[in-house]
């Protein structure tokens, strides 16, 4: 069934001006009047200047906008000046000017009215990537948002919703996609059969006019779960046949298709371990059969030991990563992307950045971050991730390559998706912040969380002061506060398995993951230092890391183990930070539920109303995590808070 979507931030409006006279497009031949770029332009000036007349290059026009494209500029970048008159917008290549073409509509939205500007932009990394864990049976993998609107039973969809889609893609600056779940399961290993080539070719054709390339998440098995070989070995030349094959296939029908994704050896997934070859192996023979091709092998580093045994104290999964993938730096080809987690574990709301930024020399990398908001309170809390984004990117991984910072050290970013198909996209309206941001923040890192919220919640819900204030206060301190009540002091994983939603200190405690806060009466905490894990960072981070007494306060219990009365750079002791954190979040929380009731009749009543069950929501179990929490440090410490406050 098809359902209807928002246009979310690309809703235009007639502008201040009461414009009334002839208006002109012009772009030379090498501009593609059909393109997204000038059909965009197109789009927006019938709405924004509902008087005007709309033309193609007359003379006598009082307004001027001019769309070329120029090879000085490289392909996605752009340069616009504008003014009262109209505005020159050029590209490196119709991408370019779609970037550029969307950036000016933008401003003079912001604005109200035309502007002046001059503004020449290239974006920080050269692949900004949404990856769907969309199923082919229609379900999402983590996904708080409705269902796919990729697939619907085993079959995959191009509609309006996909061209809407891909115009919100390009609108914030996002140009790769890999539309189905790394966990490829069902139908999904189909995927790159002869049967859905034709419906993958439109797809990424579609895509592609709005600058997006298509990835595909593929089965490493393939060769044999849908080849009918009997071996998926990456070094028996036969596979490798089988895959270039494959890839002559599909690239024939959709020559813009990007590459693939892969998850492999990981959660139950197939891989080269099976075979006794190493992840170089597996990544390079699948690089060699799609290089003709310009593709790309996007290779996830998320390989850990699901099967752990909790009483094995030596093992730890945060060293999983780093002890696979460092060893083999300078091993891949040069179409293969090794895609990082932002931190060590999995996506918790606090953790330290991942330290394979920092040691991967020879190796293009990826930083993949989850918009998909699984650890941090499933869309039904606001938990913008926009300020944490920034500060890892920013984050100087001290390696002896400047600069160092995690942004210079990749070429890609990726975020799992926070989209499905309910109306507002991303299930929250608030969420969609997040979306909207990281493609903002992956374009233009140099804008600060601040500005990004501000152009969104005017774009989005328009520039009613009030909406705005309420709006910026919410998001800017939502992370904080969900921190604040749900992982004191860099503890992860205090909620519940499986569905990862709601406390639950001891659900990991004892189970197979490797997720363990090892609290007991005297304290609380991993000694990583003892387990290997700080030496995998460069100093001087290898030695605050490893230093209780120097580790920073909001990652001293994901680095170390501490007394309950030992005391943080903050003054307080670590159970008395446990007990203040967790009442303050949730008083945060609840006053989230106020800001946002002080918004009606300021909002669109669906907006207003589904915000308003979502915060009664997030109340309600921010209050539990308090209680929960609380609760298990007291009973397990003996502490009782200084402040007399019931902690059950
Ligand atoms: O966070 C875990 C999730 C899994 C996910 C996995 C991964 C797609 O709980 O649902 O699988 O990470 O990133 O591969």
């Amino acid at each position: 069934m098809k359902k209807e979507s928002s246009p979310l931030w690309l809703e235009y409006k007639p502008l201040n001006t009461a414009f009334a006279g002839r208006a002109a497009i012009r772009c030379p031949s090498r501009v593609d009047r059909q393109g997204a770029a000038v059909t965009e332009l197109i789009t927006a000036l019938k709405i924004m200047l509902p008087a005007a007349e709309l033309t193609f290059g007359a003379d006598s026009a009082s307004l001027i906008f001019e769309a070329d494209i120029a090879d000085f500029l490289d392909p996605e970048e752009y340069m616009i000046s504008a003014d009262e008159r109209g505005a020159s917008v050029i590209g490196g290549s119709e991408s370019g000017l779609l970037y550029g073409i969307f950036a000016y509509l933008r401003e003079i939205r912001l604005a109200g009215s035309f502007v002046r500007m001059n503004r020449r932009v290239r974006p920080a990394l050269e692949l900004r990537m949404l990856d769907h864990w969309d199923n082919a049976d229609g379900s999402v993998e983590r996904g708080y948002s409705g269902e796919s609107f990729f697939f619907e039973d085993g079959k995959l969809v191009v509609n309006e919703r996909t061209e809407m889609y891909a115009r919100l893609l390009a609108s914030c600056g996002i140009n790769s996609a890999v539309i189905n779940n790394v966990n490829v399961r069902g139908e999904a290993v189909r995927l790159i059969c002869e049967e859905n080539i034709p419906q993958l070719a439109r797809l990424s054709a579609l895509l592609h006019r709005w600058g997006i390339a298509l990835y595909l998440s593929i089965d490493f098995s393939a060769p044999v779960s849908v080849g009918g070989m009997r071996t998926a070995d990456p070094l028996d030349p036969a596979v490798g046949y089988w895959w270039s094959n494959k890839a002559r296939e599909l690239w024939k029908a959709a020559p813009d298709l990007g590459g693939f994704l892969v998850k492999a050896d990981s959660e139950g997934q197939p891989g080269p371990y099976a075979y006794g070859r190493d992840h170089a192996d597996g990544a390079n023979m699948l690089a060699r059969a799609v290089k003709p091709y310009g593709g790309r092998i996007i290779w996830r580093a998320f390989v850990y030991n699901c099967t752990q045994d909790w009483r094995d104290t030596r093992t730890d999964r945060a060293c999983a990563g780093f002890r696979t993938f460092a060893p083999l730096d300078g091993h891949f080809d040069a179409n293969v992307i090794l895609q990082v987690k932002n931190g060590p574990m999995d996506f918790q709301v606090r953790e330290p950045v991942h330290p394979l930024f920092g040691a991967m020399k020879h190796t293009a990398l990826a930083a993949e971050f989850q918009l998909a908001q699984e650890y941090t309170g499933q869309q039904l809390h606001v938990c913008c991730l926009l300020p944490m984004l920034r500060e890892i990117l920013l984050w100087n991984t001290c390696t002896d390559i400047q600069p160092g910072r995690v942004i210079d050290r990749i070429c890609a970013a990726a975020a799992v998706s926070n989209t499905g198909d309910s109306f507002c996209w991303t299930g929250s309206e608030l969420a969609g912040a997040n979306l909207y941001g990281f493609g903002r923040l992956t374009f233009e890192p140099q804008l600060t969380a601040e500005d990004i919220i501000d152009e969104w919640i005017t774009l989005t819900f328009g520039r009613d002061e009030k909406v705005r204030e309420v709006l910026s206060e919410i998001l800017l301190s939502s992370h904080k506060a969900y921190e604040d009540y749900t992982a004191p002091l860099g503890l992860g994983w205090l909620c519940k398995p499986a569905t990862h939603y709601g406390p639950d200190p001891w659900g990991y405690e004892f189970d197979r993951w490797g997720t363990y806060n090892r609290a007991d009466r005297d304290g609380v905490g991993i000694d990583r230092a003892k387990t290997g894990f700080t030496a995998m960072y460069n100093e001087p981070l290898r030695e605050l890391y490893s230093d209780p007494e120097k580790c920073p306060d909001e990652l001293l219990l994901f680095f170390c183990r501490v007394r309950y009365d030992h005391l943080l750079h903050s003054g307080k002791t670590v159970i008395q930070h446990i007990y203040d954190s967790h009442f303050e979040g949730c008083e945060r929380a609840e006053e989230f539920a106020r800001l946002w009731d002080s918004l009606e009749g300021r909002l669109p009543a669906e907006v207003f109303d589904n915000g308003r069950r979502r915060f009664k929501e997030q109340v309600r179990c921010a209050r539990e995590w308090r209680d929960v929490i609380n609760a298990f440090f007291h009973r397990l410490s003996g502490f009782s808070d200084e402040q007399g406050r019931k902690l059950y």
